[in-house]
């Protein structure tokens, strides 16, 4: 069963990462086929990724859920769940500030969408 899919590189999306001697990751784009939502990583940064000996930079088998997800139990019931959904759905839109806007970046649209299904649960 097919979870989830990346199109990827960095010659047929110019402009996005180029994860050579490091990994990549979003938060933005989970969810999403958006290669353009990836960021490169760091030492340090919110994944805990190091430098190895070899100076590759990364974060091997591990990623860290962003605090983000745990706010998409809009309803704050314990569950994301179609009712969680609901709420999302009525704030579409620009909505700086509002609760649905799980990324922060001033509208509900499909990012937010995207975090709410990644954190789906019954
Ligand atoms: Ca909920
Ligand atoms: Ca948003």
């Amino acid at each position: 069963m097919l979870i989830d899919t990346l199109s990827y590189g960095d010659e047929a999306f110019p402009g996005s990462i180029r994860t050579q001697n490091m990994s990549g990751w979003t938060v933005s784009g989970i969810g999403l086929n958006d290669p353009y939502q990836w960021q490169l990583s760091a030492a340090g940064d919110q994944q805990q990724s190091v430098i190895s000996t070899g100076g590759a930079i990364g974060n091997p088998c591990s990623f860290t859920r962003p605090v983000v997800l745990v706010s998409s139990d809009l309803n704050a019931d314990g569950h994301v769940d179609a009712a969680d959904l609901a709420i999302l759905l009525g704030a579409w839109g620009s909505c700086a500030g509002c609760p649905a806007d799980l990324d922060a970046n001033g509208t509900v649209d499909a990012a937010d969408l995207a975090i709410l299904l990644g954190a789906w649960s019954l």
